[in-house]
């Protein structure tokens, strides 16, 4: 596809893997993934890439500065539960210390595990009564995980982690065929620093302390640098890796995106928008501020549906007030969205497998 400016939207793949750095972690993350799919591929099991947690977009090589978003991973990490328990094994791919399956449960931000602890009469730590039954339910569920090592945590930090890692997964996904998925629900910078115009050292805001950086070269001056007093950020956009993913990365495997918009008004047209450019299978659209309890799906058949949680059973921290009623478990969203997913994605296997017969 030619885009207005004349080039070739295919072509910033080999661009972008050719100028910008693999992760030295990369070769270990790869070979720990292989082995994990190997396993469960040999039992005939569905694997999940679940992506979540944000990108960071580092703005000198040795990262003082970086740029950041909101995500605290709550949609990856809850997801990731409940495609276990569906039976899938899921790679969970994470921007480091975000939140986790099963830990997050425990999370130092809302709920500080010490908070569950208390000495019984011996002086021996244990867990408080009244808390008992939920992480007695938890540990057990997350006990089984590790003894049928089904989950695999795999952490990014920079967005250029993030493309490296799902280019190299995706084709480690590839012979599971159909019975891979993707599960987009990690929020993934749009603009960055590409290493060509990366500095190395911390920007220094003093004038005194600034250098000329192009050296009279006649060369475009590093993406983050000082002018005078003012910082300025000239950001490249991040190739369209949907696209890639899509077309030539993972071509058999169900691929499910996430949109986040504010606007309300244009959620519905930028998340059909998305499906539509990039023809995958569904897309999931939210909005910031409801995304706890409200998500839109948009599927490729045309369909539009929301999903509620109706108030009262919504799954919000305690101190926002939604007029819970006493006695009545909260929600978590995902535990509809997720069972949702999983039977589009049976829907698709028997396809194939019918399709396949018929030749
Ligand atoms: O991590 P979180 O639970 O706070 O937020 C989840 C989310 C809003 C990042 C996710 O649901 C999402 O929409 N991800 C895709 C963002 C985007 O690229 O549009």
């Amino acid at each position: 596809m030619v885009q207005q400016n004349g080039t070739s939207e295919q072509s910033t793949e080999p661009d972008y893997f050719q100028t910008n750095p693999e992760p030295p972690t990369l070769d270990r993350q790869i070979t720990l993934a292989r082995s994990f799919i190997e396993q469960h591929a040999g039992q005939d099991r569905r694997v999940a890439l679940v992506t979540s947690g944000g990108t960071t977009v580092p703005l000198e090589n040795q990262t003082v500065r970086f740029i950041d978003n909101f995500s605290a991973g709550t949609r990856g990490a809850t997801s990731a539960e409940y495609f276990l328990e569906a039976g899938y094994a899921v790679l969970f791919l994470h921007r480091q210390f975000s939140l986790l399956p099963y830990s997050r449960h425990y999370s130092h931000s809302t709920n500080c595990f010490l908070d569950f602890m208390t000495h019984n009469d011996a002086g021996a730590v244990v867990v408080e009564s009244e808390y008992q039954q939920q992480m007695a339910q938890v540990l057990s569920r997350y006990r089984k995980v590790k003894q049928d090592n089904t989950l695999l945590l795999l952490p990014f930090t920079t967005v250029n982690e993030y493309l490296w890692l799902l280019r190299g997964l995706a084709m480690q996904m590839q012979p599971l065929g159909a019975n891979g998925l993707f599960y987009l629900a990690a929020a993934v910078s749009d603009f960055f620093v590409p290493a060509e115009r990366m500095v190395e050292h911390k920007i220094q805001s003093s004038e005194d302390f600034q250098e000329d950086l192009t050296n009279g070269s006649g060369a475009r001056a590093p993406a983050a640098h000082m002018e005078g007093k003012r910082l300025v950020i000239d950001l490249d956009p991040v190739p369209k890796f949907l696209k890639m993913l899509v077309d030539g990365w993972a071509p058999r495997s169900m691929i499910v995106s996430f949109k986040l918009e504010t606007d309300p008004s244009l959620l519905a047209k930028k998340a059909r928008y998305a499906l539509e450019k990039y023809s995958h299978h569904l897309v999931i659209g939210n909005l910031l501020n409801t995304r706890k309890w409200e998500v839109l799906f948009v599927s490729a058949d045309g369909g539009e549906r929301w999903i509620r949680v109706p108030a009262g059973r919504r799954s919000v921290p305690t101190w926002i007030h939604d007029g819970a009623q006493m006695g009545e478990p909260a929600i978590e969203i995902e535990s509809w969205i997720v069972p949702e997913v999983a039977e589009e994605h049976t829907k698709m296997i028997e396809k194939r497998l019918s399709k396949q017969a018929s030749y």
